[in-house]
């Protein structure tokens, strides 16, 4: 069985963050173990506050789990701070997989930051190169690439602007696109079109970690990115027929 580390926040309701990478590890036949990037106070009607790991405690998590388990892939989602980003690098090289997923989390879906300003321009120079693969959404894809994101042309701009960072694949994610739910991959030669249902994603809550998680997964066990995607995809789309509302805001994801 393979082990995956997820470095993330804590979603106290369980439909993202930490929670929901470790249910999805678990639901895929993986090991998960984690270190919290942040703790947030939220329920399924949103993130009410957030309030950081202190970087070095955040470095204590991490190396403290790979001093004893052999990862085979890391899955990093919200970060919130400068310093854990800055954290987060300083680690990677003493891990010894290539199978580095990025869900650059920039805002919760009412709005909360779950990473500051001041933490993008490290993002950007100092994790990106490191990572095999990002899967930002359209608003995220906007912010690391300066363009506007709203059409598969924009997705397809974002994606090459994104990899001249130095991102290895850069998968642009389109959930949130107006008609369909296309996801463009690109890899520095090709373009690949994912194509995926829409299916009423906005009021669902995680879609974005439990995808990444699903793809980490993949990538542990061995597949290509596209081969990771594609089954992601199908994980997540089971998930989303069969989301529930847990709460009183939003459907989650079990
Ligand atoms: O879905 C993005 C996300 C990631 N991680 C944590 C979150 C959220 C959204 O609320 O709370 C911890």
């Amino acid at each position: 069985m393979k082990t995956i580390l997820t470095i993330a926040g804590s979603d106290p309701s369980g439909g993202a963050g930490i929670q929901a990478d470790l249910k999805v590890f678990s639901q895929l036949g993986c090991y998960g173990i984690s270190a919290i990037s942040a703790q947030t106070v939220q329920n399924s009607e949103g993130v009410k506050e957030v309030l950081p790991t202190p970087g070095e405690f955040l470095l204590k998590e991490i190396k403290t789990l790979i001093e004893d388990f052999n990862v085979s892939a890391i899955k990093i989602g919200m970060l919130s701070t400068k310093e854990n980003v800055e954290k987060v690098v300083d680690c990677l090289s003493l891990i010894p997989t290539k199978n580095i997923v990025l869900d650059p989390v920039l805002l919760s879906s009412n709005g909360a930051s779950l990473l500051d300003v001041d933490a993008i321009p490290t993002l950007v120079k100092s994790l990106l190169p490191k990572v095999r693969l990002i899967t930002p959404n359209l608003y995220e894809a906007g912010v690391l690439s300066g363009k506007e994101v709203n059409n598969i042309e924009g997705m397809k701009k974002s994606a090459e602007a994104i990899h001249s960072l130095g991102v290895e694949n850069v998968l642009v994610k389109g959930g949130h696109l107006k008609d369909g739910a296309t996801d463009v991959l690109y890899d520095g030669n090709t373009f690949t079109q994912i194509e995926g249902e829409k299916i009423g994603n906005d009021g669902i809550h995680g879609t974005g970690c439990v995808l990444s998680a699903a793809i980490t997964v993949g990538l542990a066990e061995g597949f290509s990115v596209v081969e990771a995607i594609k089954r992601a995809k199908v994980f997540l789309n089971k998930k989303i027929q069969e989301a529930k509302k847990v709460g009183k805001g939003a459907l989650f994801l079990l």
